[in-house]
């Protein structure tokens, strides 16, 4: 009983999260798949006990899956999504690459779960960046309204992958040794620096990360006039990305209420009692499915304006995790068949 379930890109960062999230939600698998490039091929994964080989990515691998998680990087997804959608398969995918297209439902179970009704086979992940922002102002949304967001993101490597793990790991070990490791990932050393580059840098001076947050985020809330602005950061925190974010509402709130709207929040933990220094931190957050929200204060700046601090690790609820709750949705919602 249960679905036919392959994981593509099942040897990286998100994907082996995927495979872990997948048994740890106990989510109905009658067979596992586990898929990436040819250089993968003889590599095992352990899924519920026992060992799951990893085979190549090929034309023919979703003729016998109900249901693929796509986190192989945006061109794979560009060539394997509509293929395998082509042959029955539901595809989740984390990449870009049909986030923005109006076919395609953008998801976070917390937020927009109606999104999914008129799924058409390819439903996309959002980014991790954006995924914790709306999950903690979704309650600010439906409450009053939200005209304006504007957001400085502190992102961890893991975002970028498993390479940029290891080279935050080398520079870290090459500075207690004495000796230089040039970056290969990124365009200058990560460790002990801070990059105000995510992605690409487009002809509007802003980065291809810090568009996805506007862009995204008017999707999800299917708000088209929500103003974001957004500076995007990676500083040399292995997972967890960590975001300040300046709210203007079209009504008041109160930091008290504020607070209340997010105790009760679906996927939010409040933390934010800085008298005892007690606010929401990536080491924390790290290994854990919900989005941390803390440092809550007035903002004098603006009428109606909220401060706060949210954090979450970007390879669970920025990307597995969410993944495998979108994949749980349709279960539920009886929108993918066995
Ligand atoms: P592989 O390990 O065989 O290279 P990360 O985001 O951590 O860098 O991981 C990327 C994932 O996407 C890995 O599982 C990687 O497999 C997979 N991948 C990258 N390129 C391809 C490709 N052309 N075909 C299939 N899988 C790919
Ligand atoms: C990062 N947000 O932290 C990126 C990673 O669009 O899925 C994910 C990129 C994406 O580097």
């Amino acid at each position: 009983d249960g679905f036919r379930v392959a994981v593509v890109g099942a040897t990286g960062a998100v994907g082996n999260m995927m495979v872990r999230v997948l048994e740890e939600r106990n989510f109905p698998v009658k067979s596992l798949k586990l898929l990436a490039s040819a250089r993968s091929a003889g590599k095992t994964l352990s899924f519920r006990g026992e060992e799951v080989p990893v085979q190549e990515l090929t034309e023919d691998s979703f003729r016998d899956v109900d249901i693929a998680l796509f986190s192989a990087g945006a061109s794979v997804s560009r060539k394997f999504a509509p293929l395998a959608a082509s042959q029955g398969c539901v595809v989740v995918d984390n990449s870009s690459a049909f986030r923005m297209d109006p076919d395609v439902p953008l998801v976070v179970p917390e937020v927009n779960p109606q999104a999914l009704r008129n799924h058409k086979k390819i439903i996309a992940n959002p980014n991790c960046s954006t995924i914790q922002m709306v999950v903690a102002l979704k309650p600010l949304q439906d409450a009053v309204g939200i005209k304006r967001i504007v957001v400085t993101t502190f992102q961890s490597v893991s975002g970028t992958g498993k390479k940029a793990i290891f080279e935050l790991e080398q520079q870290v070990r090459g500075w207690v040794e004495g000796k230089a490791v040039p970056p290969s990932v990124y365009p200058h050393p990560i460790a002990f620096n801070c990059l105000p580059h995510i992605g690409s840098f487009l002809e509007n001076g802003f980065s291809e990360e810090e568009m996805k947050m506007v862009n995204e985020t008017r999707k999800i809330f299917e708000d088209p006039d929500i103003q974001v602005c957004a500076t995007t950061v990676r500083v040399p925190v292995f997972y967890g990305h960590s975001e300040s974010v300046n709210v203007e509402l079209k009504g008041l709130l109160t930091v008290e209420e504020v607070r209340r709207l997010l105790e009760k929040a679906p996927g939010v933990v409040l933390v934010d009692n800085p008298d005892r220094a007690e606010y929401p931190l990536p080491l924390n957050a790290e290994g854990r499915d919900e989005t941390f929200v803390g440092r809550i204060r007035k903002d004098p700046s603006v009428e109606n304006g909220i401060v706060m601090w949210i954090v979450a690790d970007n390879i669970r609820k920025g990307a597995a995790t969410n993944a495998v709750q979108i994949a749980e949705l349709l279960v539920k919602e009886g929108l993918l068949s066995g």
